[in-house]
């Protein structure tokens, strides 16, 4: 059992019925030029955690954990793209759109994709979705249950949206989840210390969170138990 100093208190569970969940590190929200720079966001933010993101994956591959990556990805007819989705706001693009790295929030298309330093690797689980949280319209669900999963780690952007939004989701579904404080990151400072503290109100109502050291820590005691 990996044993992790989490607040607000330990967070136990077996990796082998643990995945590690990474929301929609896409160049799209991340990198210069993209969809979330052109909604007047600051990007520097979020690639600041690119790196520690690599190491949570790491950390995680070497337990042999479940790896699962999430796009916000819809389909190319837009068909998978509710009207009140694409009109919200008075944004310069919309999702559908052509940006600087082809059309905005479309499978398949260059922005769409995860950035490069936190690729998925042949066999880890990409899921495309078009909202959200990742359990609405995927497969999110039935792949947990099949691997038997009970607990999961969360990371990714933006922390008080689709990652928020999935914790809220998984928690409902009756997984344990822990949100790893320095891999997940917002456009605004703010929304993400609200986050933080929401999830882990009330005895952890929603779920727990811990620092990727902290994780890291914990898996290296219990590697050293066997
Ligand atoms: C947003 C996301 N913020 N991945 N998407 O629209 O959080």
């Amino acid at each position: 059992m990996v044993i992790v100093k989490a607040r607000p208190y330990d967070y136990q569970f077996s990796p082998e019925k643990t995945a590690l969940i990474v929301i929609d590190m896409q160049r799209d929200f991340i990198e210069p030029g993209g969809f979330g720079e052109t909604l007047g966001n600051n990007v520097k933010l979020l690639a600041a955690i690119v790196p520690t993101v690599k190491r949570l994956l790491d950390a995680c591959r070497s337990a042999a954990m479940t790896i699962i990556h999430t796009r916000e990805a819809h389909r190319p007819d837009l068909s998978d793209l509710p009207p009140a989705k694409r009109n919200r706001g008075n944004p310069k693009l919309r999702i559908g759109d052509e940006g600087a790295m082809g059309r905005i929030l479309i499978a398949g298309e260059p922005g769409t994709d995860i950035v490069r330093s936190c690729a998925p690797l042949p066999g880890e689980i990409v899921i495309d979705k078009p909202g959200k949280g990742a359990f609405y319209a995927t497969a999110l669900g039935d792949i947990l249950r099949l691997r038997g999963a009970t607990h999961l780690l969360f990371a990714g952007v933006t922390t008080e949206v689709c990652v928020q939004t999935t914790m809220r989701e998984a928690n409902d579904r009756g997984y344990d989840s822990l949100l790893i404080e320095d891999a997940t990151e917002s456009y605004f400072p703010e929304f993400k210390r609200a986050t933080m503290e929401m999830i882990r109100a009330q005895g952890a109502v929603v779920g727990w969170t811990a620092t990727c050291d902290q994780l890291a820590a914990a898996l290296h005691a219990e590697a050293r138990t066997r």
